[in-house]
């Protein structure tokens, strides 16, 4: 049996707060349409909710390159607002997670204005300040190869101390200096700020990059470009754990909270287990990203390679089956930020298919053990831009910086671009980050009507929104309350329960199936989800004495020994021991 805990039952709720809900028409989301929007949530079934980061921050990678960890980007509001909707919050007996963003900082930090002052500055060692080196013909070179994950050199030369400064991200976000204890302190500082404001919890973003190869090496060399991954040298490196183990000691353990890192790189089981298993003592659960990348190029993210069914089979059993062997605990996801939206790319946004495609994703993530993710907008079937945007409609670095560097690279000749604009449109973080469709009325209800929103609205909010779900039985939404529903009421089976897949041998490539059974009650529920734009037949022979727990189609059953799944079907088949 597993061992119970509030942070494995809970069902977070993932709200990007520039995109949630403007309560002042300035056209950006903030704290107070949060606040407002609390009991919604909660009528969903979601019991905590991850901000994106709210810090105040130059923004140029959406406060992710945070300029000061105690205060709030002012156009999302105050730390008394942010006060009011943790209090809000527990007053619904609800929680809340920060994303705590400490393996980089804004180059407005003051830290980082400090550091670059002087090479004798006390804080120079608070980041990575590195002399050039010289090539055979005397010209200045970055101290090693490394690449950044955003693109181009990871080294930034400035002028004032004649030194380069590492950036993995943007050269605006440059890596703290993890092996400098005063700059570990003060971070440890800035975490208590909040803890001690009641937050419950961190997700801890680019969680393993923290500690790199003392010796910052070159990157082994993979192809011909001039820069080189190098994650071999920062992914996890030599000192990641004792980071950890003493974030753990003198912050994280003297509250109750949760915590969730995200795992970049290395995502082999070793390296998760060392960050999981329980008797390790380091965090709760990871986001392993690889569960987002499955349609990512076999090298780079914007590269073709489309969705099979198979891969998220493959992912998900290994995770369900290996975490447990260590007493981990998983996280459960589909969307982030970061991409595009699941249903776009794993199903289908298809008119015909869209409700019950979207139905069928909510079924896998409240049915496998681990906490529920959802990203805010998945409850109701919000989907990706379509094809007909064109490049102006892409604001996120990451997407600007990929279609740029393509476009130079093509002469500057835009009608070449097609293959790049079907990438993007798949996978652009953009698209996880649509402001959230409230209803029909101009600008969706996200703001006013009048204001001109920070970011591109999906056009199809007219169709897609709250308000057309809110009171529709058979709406997205309405499914999203009942399986969240019947999840805590089967908490034992659910949550706690055992998993085992269903071998593909016996239900077809398309259709990814599994079990679960209570240790507690015995009780067994089979899960089936169609991939498939086409209807499957599975054999059903074995379940005949089962029932319905759930289905995302009136017209799904066991029928002569066959299962018949609609398109985008689920079913949830259960018996009781
Ligand atoms: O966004 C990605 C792929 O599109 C990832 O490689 C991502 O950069 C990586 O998972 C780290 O992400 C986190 O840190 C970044 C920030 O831009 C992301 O939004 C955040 O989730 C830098 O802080």
């Amino acid at each position: 049996p597993v061992e119970k805990a509030w942070w494995k039952e809970a069902v977070v709720y993932q709200i990007y707060p520039a995109s949630y809900l403007d309560s002042n028409g300035d056209g950006l989301g903030d704290i107070k349409g949060i606040i407002s929007k609390v009991p919604y949530i909660k009528s969903l079934g979601a019991d905590t909710i991850w901000m994106s980061p709210i810090f105040a921050s130059p923004q140029e990678d959406m406060g992710y390159d945070v300029a000061d960890y105690r205060s709030i980007h002012a156009p999302y509001g105050t730390v008394e607002d942010v006060q009011r909707l943790i209090d809000e919050l527990h007053t619904h007996q609800m929680r809340i997670l920060m994303d705590l963003v400490v393996n980089h900082t804004s180059d407005q930090h003051d830290w980082f204005r400090e550091s670059r002052k002087s090479t004798s500055n006390p804080k120079r060692d608070w980041y990575f300040w590195r002399d050039p080196k010289y090539d055979a013909q005397g010209n200045r070179r970055e101290p090693n190869n490394w690449k950044s994950i955003f693109g181009g050199s990871a080294w930034h030369f400035d002028d004032a101390t004649q030194q380069y400064y590492l950036a993995l991200f943007l050269p605006s976000q440059p890596d703290l200096n993890w092996a400098n204890e005063d700059m570990r302190k003060a971070t440890y500082g800035d975490m208590i700020f909040w803890l001690d404001r009641g937050v419950d919890g961190f997700r801890i973003d680019s969680m393993n990059l923290m500690s790199k190869h003392p010796d910052l090496p070159d990157g082994k060399v993979l192809n011909d470009e001039p820069y080189q991954s190098g994650a071999e040298f920062f992914a996890s490196g030599p000192r990641m754990h004792e980071y950890v183990r003493e974030m753990r000691e003198q912050v994280f353990d003297k509250y109750d909270i949760m915590t969730v890192g995200e795992l970049g790189f290395t995502k082999d089981e070793k390296s998760v287990s060392e960050y999981v298993a329980k008797d390790r003592h380091e965090l709760n659960m990871l986001f392993t990203g690889d569960i987002v990348d499955m349609d990512f190029g076999p090298t780079t993210k914007y590269g073709r390679d489309d969705f099979h069914p198979r891969k998220i089979r493959k992912l998900t059993n290994l995770w369900q089956t290996v975490v447990p062997k260590f007493n981990g605990w998983n996280t459960v996801y589909l969307d982030n930020h970061d991409s595009g939206r699941s249903l776009t790319r794993y199903a289908s946004d298809a008119p015909e298919y869209r409700a019950t495609a979207a139905k069928m994703l909510a079924t896998y993530l409240t049915t496998l053990s681990g906490t529920p993710f959802m990203l805010q907008g998945e409850e109701i079937g919000m989907a990706n831009l379509s094809s007909d945007y064109g490049p102006d409609a892409y604001i996120d670095v990451e997407a600007k910086n990929h279609y740029n560097t393509v476009l130079k690279a093509r002469g500057g000749d835009e009608s070449k671009m097609s293959d790049v604009m079907r990438e993007l449109s798949l996978k652009a973080r953009d698209h996880g980050r649509l402001p959230m469709q409230w209803d029909d009325s101009p600008n969706a209800g996200f703001t006013t009507a009048e204001a001109k929103p920070w970011m591109t609205i999906n056009k199809d909010y007219v169709d897609w929104n709250v308000a057309s779900q809110v009171d529709d039985p058979g709406s997205v939404l309405s499914f999203w309350k009942e399986s969240l529903r019947l999840r805590k009421r089967h908490a034992d089976l659910f949550v706690y329960g055992s998993y085992e897949p269903v071998p593909e041998s016996s239900t077809g490539e398309m259709v990814f199936a599994y079990r679960r059974e209570s240790h507690e009650s015995g009780q067994m529920a089979v899960v089936f989800l169609n991939f498939s734009d086409k209807e499957q037949k599975v054999p059903a022979e074995e379940y005949k004495d089962f029932s319905v727990l759930l289905s995302n189609h009136q017209s799904q059953a066991v029928f002569e020994g066959q299962l018949a799944l609609v398109p985008f079907g689920a079913v949830v088949l259960t018996q009781q021991q």
